[in-house]
This record gives structure tokens, C-alpha cells and sequence, in this order.
């Protein structure tokens, strides 16, 4: 059994419904167990300009399945609420990415983990922080201390 962090982001149609369908149908899939979820955050958007400020969380999963197998059932929880996928980077109904899992590094075409791009986004750290203040990546390197290096971008948590 596998520790996992997934974040969750979301910035159209209805954002904060659309992180509680997907933690719904997270508690819903095969050989995961939703242990728990993070405050639900609003952020400013990173990436092409004039899109609306997004909703992110992050859950934490034990799981069974293996990495690629994971990516696909969150792919098709995306699919499932009507994530089309575009512009990088651009709007999104729903955004599931792997952060962590377990100590594993993982880089294949498909998939990169710890994410690539998680030690600049206080929007993924700050809700790690929130649920284990003393996570380390596999480098070992500190979550918290990665917040508190990363940039101070628009970010306000708008419920528990
Ligand atoms: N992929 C590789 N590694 C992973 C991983 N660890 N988890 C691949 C999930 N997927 C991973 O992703 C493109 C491909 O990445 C997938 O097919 C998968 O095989 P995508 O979700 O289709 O496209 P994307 O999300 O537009 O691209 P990308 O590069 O994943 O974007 P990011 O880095 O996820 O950024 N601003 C705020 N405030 N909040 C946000 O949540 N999110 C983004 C998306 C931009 N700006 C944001 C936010
Ligand atoms: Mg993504």
C-alpha cells in the first residue's frame, strides 16, 4: 500500500462542486482509500492570462494499484466531469494530478512524479503542509520549507 497526495484544481463551471464530485468518485474507485481532504483554497491562476481564480485542494489516498493505473482512473474521473484538454495550462472543469506517491520518483512520458512544477505552487503546498506538516519529498527535502521559499502568489483558504 501505497501513501498518495493528489491534487485538485478547478476553475470553471461551479469550481468548488466540481472538487466534491471528484472526491466522491475518489472514494468511489477500486483499491483506494480516501483518508482524507484538505481546506478548499481560491487561487490566482498561474499560467495564460484571464482565466478565473481556481479552487484547489489536496487529498490523501492509500492505494494498491500501481502509478500508471491510478492515472488512468483519475484521467477518466477528469473525463467524466467534462475536462477537455487544450490550452496548457488554460481553464479547467477539473485537474487531477499525482504530487506524491509514496517515496517513489517516477519519470516516464506519462508520468512524472513528485510533480514537476509543485515546489513553485503555494496552492499545492499549502494544503500539504496542512495535512503533514512533516512530509518530505522522496529527495527529502521539506514541504514546509519548500512553502516558505516558493512565491507568495493570491491565495485565500475559503473553507475547512
Ligand atoms: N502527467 C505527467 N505527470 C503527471 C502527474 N504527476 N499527475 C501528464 C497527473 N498527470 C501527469 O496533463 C497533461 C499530461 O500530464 C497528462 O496527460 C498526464 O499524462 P493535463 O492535466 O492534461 O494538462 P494540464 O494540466 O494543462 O498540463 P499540466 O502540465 O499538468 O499543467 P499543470 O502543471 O497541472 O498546471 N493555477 C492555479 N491557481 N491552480 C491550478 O490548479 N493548474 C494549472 C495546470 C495551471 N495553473 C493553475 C492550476
Ligand atoms: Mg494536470
Amino acid at each position: 500500500m501505497q501513501r498518495v497526495f493528489i491534487g485538485l484544481g478547478s476553475n470553471l463551471a461551479a469550481p468548488a462542486q466540481q472538487l466534491r464530485s471528484a472526491l466522491k468518485a475518489l472514494r468511489k474507485l477500486p483499491q483506494v482509500r480516501l483518508v482524507r481532504c484538505s481546506g478548499f483554497y481560491r487561487s490566482a491562476p498561474v499560467g495564460p492570462a484571464g482565466q478565473a481564480d481556481y479552487i484547489n485542494a489536496v487529498a490523501e489516498l492509500n492505494t494498491d494499484l500501481p502509478p500508471l493505473g491510478l492515472l488512468d482512473q483519475l484521467q477518466a474521473i477528469e473525463t467524466a466531469q467534462g475536462r477537455e484538454r487544450s490550452l496548457r495550462w488554460g481553464a479547467r472543469t477539473l485537474d487531477l494530478d499525482i504530487l506524491l506517491f509514496g517515496q517513489q520518483r517516477i519519470d516516464l512520458p506519462r508520468l512524472q512524479v513528485p510533480h514537476p512544477r509543485m515546489a513553485e505552487r503555494n496552492f499545492v503546498l499549502q494544503p500539504l503542509v496542512e495535512l503533514d506538516p512533516q512530509l518530505l519529498l522522496p529527495g527529502g527535502e521539506s514541504v514546509l520549507a519548500l512553502l516558505q521559499q516558493c512565491p507568495q502568489n493570491r491565495l485565500q483558504k475559503v473553507s475547512e
